[in-house]
């Protein structure tokens, strides 16, 4: 059939109809009879439908499928208690921009507003996390509304609400299912290209920022060809360590907390900086190891497709709201056979980059353990693993082409230092949103997008707390995921605080923990404990290929309460009080 011809169909059909015409061949949720009528028809659409245990999971498994594809991720719902249980993985997803379809069936047209049965009003809870929001209030919509929702998501680079009234599933109507609109975006203003060309072929000193938006338009070869040119120095921003190759020479490593000395030392002395596809967000720029390394008089050359955050974060030369592969293609050709004022002093320059880069290897590895006093003392005398030494072993070890995702705690953390990839679409941090709880459901998303590629969470032991019931989804669906989980026994980033703030009046901040690889087991799962260094790579290496088989491995590693440098050292202040019966507590 035509997808333009009207015809007779139920609304149930337009939207798998519509899932269809854009690609859908996965939808993660749990079951529910708001739209056990589209449901039944799945299957016959070619769509496999992926029973999570939690649906916050699945959200969080739409994201990981978007961010490893490029496609969208979707997932669907119970009306009431299963979309509210959305909220947090979608406003994870906003944060990580990645192009969501979230459907919302929601409670009777005919009964809204009366209290009835697992009823509220879904679509202000989300208006703050979401690009778009598209509510089907007539049946015969179904398909236009839909399909608004799978364009806008991929336009506007973020998630997109579909809420249907659960009644309007049913019923006859006539409706064209309307094939995907996927716009272009272009350059950017060719009056702003041209102005940063001659700054950079002014420059002295030019570096690239290269940031999300490197991944999302596929400009890794832009990106390389226009740092070549240059012979500039590429920084990733802040948790996006697969925008730029790591083997490349000019590679220098992420920007921010627990980021590469060598790039915030290079990127110092940066006249121009080109920040190609990235708000330079604040944490990627906030001084850290006690060093303020933004170059405040650079003059900054800012590429994004969101004109938004253009001049956002920090005061811009040239901003250009454009593409970040076609901004980088327009930029190379304005340069293409022109004098560059930096090529003056390459051999420096390049001596320079590798010596930076040298430099904090060399750091990196005799930084086995931290050094602060309370770290000291609660690694003195234990036989458990220094956290970053098992990191280091971790990225010895990891497998090619490997995906990994990153949860919010002082480990994972730490382990920016340590993760550095080949290719776009590599790495899934928690992103601004920074939910702990992140990275093992995302994991498994990026795995069934990607089911050739290793997927590996890394996961505090608190944080895993909150994700572990998605073992459940791995050994029933059989993903091949591999999680890392770091047994410090504690909710160690906030301990840290703890510390640091708070004269180590500890609060809640000490967890108990059964076997980890025990629980894992139980749940249907392969679970290792890993204490000892030497068996860090090889456990790894046995788990990534047990991935093939469609086996889940847990692995449990034994590491000292040690604690790095603290995330939020900006937002804290030692505590003041005023009242006498809180007198002691500063
Ligand atoms: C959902 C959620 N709750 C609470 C926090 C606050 N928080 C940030 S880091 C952290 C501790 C993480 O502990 P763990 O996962 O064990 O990792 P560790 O710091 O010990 O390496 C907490 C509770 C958060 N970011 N997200
Ligand atoms: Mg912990």
């Amino acid at each position: 059939m035509s997808a333009l011809t009207p015809q007779r169909m139920t609304p149930s059909e337009a939207l798998v109809e519509t899932l269809a015409a854009n690609g859908v061949t996965e939808v993660f949720g749990i079951v529910g009879s708001a739209y056990m009528d589209a449901l039944d028809i799945f299957p016959a659409a070619g769509i496999r439908f992926i029973p999570v245990a939690h649906e916050q999971g699945a959200a969080h498994m739409a994201d990981g499928y978007a961010r490893a594809s490029g496609r969208h991720g979707v997932c669907i719902a119970q009306n009431g208690p299963g979309i509210t249980n959305f909220v947090t993985a979608i406003a994870a997803a906003y944060w990580a921009h990645s192009p969501v379809v979230f459907i919302t069936p929601e409670t009777g047209s005919m009964t809204m507003g009366l209290g009835g049965f697992q009823e509220t009003d879904q679509l202000p809870i989300f208006s703050k996390i979401t690009k778009y929001q598209g509510h089907v209030n007539n049946p015969r919509r179904m398909a236009e509304i839909a399909g608004r929702c799978f364009d806008r998501a991929m336009l506007e680079m973020g998630p997109a609400q579909l809420n249907i009234p659960r009644d309007y599933f049913y019923g006859d109507i006539h409706a064209a299912i309307s094939p995907p609109m996927r716009i272009g975006r272009g350059a950017g203003d060719p009056a702003a290209l041209d102005e940063a060309a001659a700054l950079l072929a002014e420059a002295r000193f030019p570096v690239i920022v290269a940031g999300g938006g490197v991944i999302m338009s596929e400009a890794t070869a832009e990106a390389v060809a226009l740092a070549e040119r240059l012979q500039a120095p590429v920084c990733n921003s802040y948790l996006h360590n697969d925008s730029f190759p790591a083997s490349h020479p000019l590679w220098c490593g992420p920007l921010g907390y627990q980021g590469s000395k060598a790039a915030m030392k290079l990127i110092a002395q940066a006249d121009v900086v080109v920040a190609l596809g990235t708000r330079l967000g604040p944490f990627g720029t906030l001084p850290q190891y006690g060093m303020e390394y933004w170059p405040a008089g650079a003059k900054i050359v800012q590429v994004d497709a969101d004109p938004r955050v253009l001049g956002l974060v920090r005061p811009v030369r040239v901003g250009i709201c454009g593409d970040a592969r076609a901004a980088a293609a327009a930029l190379l050709q304005r340069l293409a056979g022109r004098e560059l004022a930096g090529h003056a002093k390459l051999a420096d320059r390049k001596a320079r980059i590798a010596a930076e880069k040298a430099a904090w290897e060399q750091e990196l590895t005799a930084w086995t353990h931290e050094r602060d006093a309370f770290s000291l003392e609660v690694a003195k005398d234990s036989k458990l693993m220094h956290p970053r030494q098992m990191l280091r072993e971790l990225e010895r070890a990891m497998p090619a082409r490997v995906m990994v995702s990153t949860d919010i705690g002082n480990i994972c953390s730490v382990s920016n230092s340590y993760l550095r990839f080949e290719e776009p679409r590599s790495m899934f941090a928690a992103m601004s949103f920074g939910n702990c709880g992140y990275a093992f459901p995302v994991a498994c998303g990026a795995k069934i997008a990607s089911p050739d590629r290793p997927a590996i969470a890394y996961v505090g032991d608190g944080a895993w707390g909150i994700s572990l019931n998605e073992l459940l989804t791995c050994a029933r669906e059989r993903i091949g995921v591999t999680v890392v989980v770091f047994n410090n026994g504690q909710w160690g980033a906030e301990k840290k605080n703890h510390v640091d703030f708070y004269a180590r009046r500890f609060q809640g901040v000490n967890l108990t923990n059964p076997s980890w690889a025990a629980v894992a087991r139980a749940f249907g799962c392969e679970g290792v404990t890993v204490d000892r260094l030497d068996e860090v790579g090889p456990a790894l290496r046995a788990a990534a290929a047990a991935q093939a088989d469609g086996t889940c491995t847990v692995l449990e590693m034994m590491v000292t309460q040690e604690l790095g440098d603290p995330f939020r050292r900006d937002a804290l202040s030692k505590p003041v009080r005023h009242l006498e019966k809180y007198r002691d507590y500063v």
